[in-house]
């Protein structure tokens, strides 16, 4: 019914510049893009895979959504997100579904994306995020 795509699998780092000289180093890969997203409280780059992006985070500040993972759980796996070619349907659905939505209204997220987030405890612990990129 929706055709959704991997978008990004995003990672949590205390160090953005220490994380991408790791994957320099590790894997020979650059960011496409490195962005201050302050709506979000990241700093974000986005590493190209394939038609998907790794994404690395670092937060802008302790109280911020990041800052506070990196404090209770430390660095790992952040989200994953899902592209989607019409955001306000797929949280139509997922109103319809009975899931619970951090974000009942897309917000502009990196690259003038509109994005929207999906608790974590609305599947598997696993936060979602929905991306409409830019057309
Ligand atoms: N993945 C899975 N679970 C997570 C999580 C994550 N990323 N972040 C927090 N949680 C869990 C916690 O472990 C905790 O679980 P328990 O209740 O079992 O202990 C629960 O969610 C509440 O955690 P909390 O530290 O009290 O955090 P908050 O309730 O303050 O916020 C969340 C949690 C997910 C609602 C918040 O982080 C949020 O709104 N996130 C969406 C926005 C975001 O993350 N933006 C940054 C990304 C930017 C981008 O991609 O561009
Ligand atoms: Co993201």
């Amino acid at each position: 019914m929706f055709a959704y795509n991997l978008d990004h699998v995003a990672i949590a780092v205390h160090d953005l510049d220490d994380a991408i000289a790791g994957y320099r180093r590790m894997f020979g890969a650059e960011p496409m893009y490195r962005e201050v997203v302050e709506e979000q409280g990241v700093e974000e780059a986005m590493i190209a895979v394939g038609g998907s992006f790794i994404q690395l985070l670092q937060p802008l500040a302790e109280d911020t959504p990041v800052g506070k993972f990196l404090a209770n759980r430390g660095e790992g796996m952040h989200h994953i997100a899902l592209a989607v070619a019409d955001i306000e349907g797929a949280l139509d659905h997922l109103r319809q579904e009975g899931s619970r939505l951090i974000d009942d209204e897309p917000r502009i997220g990196g690259r003038g994306a509109r994005i929207a987030f999906v608790h974590p405890k609305a599947f598997a612990g696993t936060l979602v995020e929905l991306v409409e990129s830019k057309s």
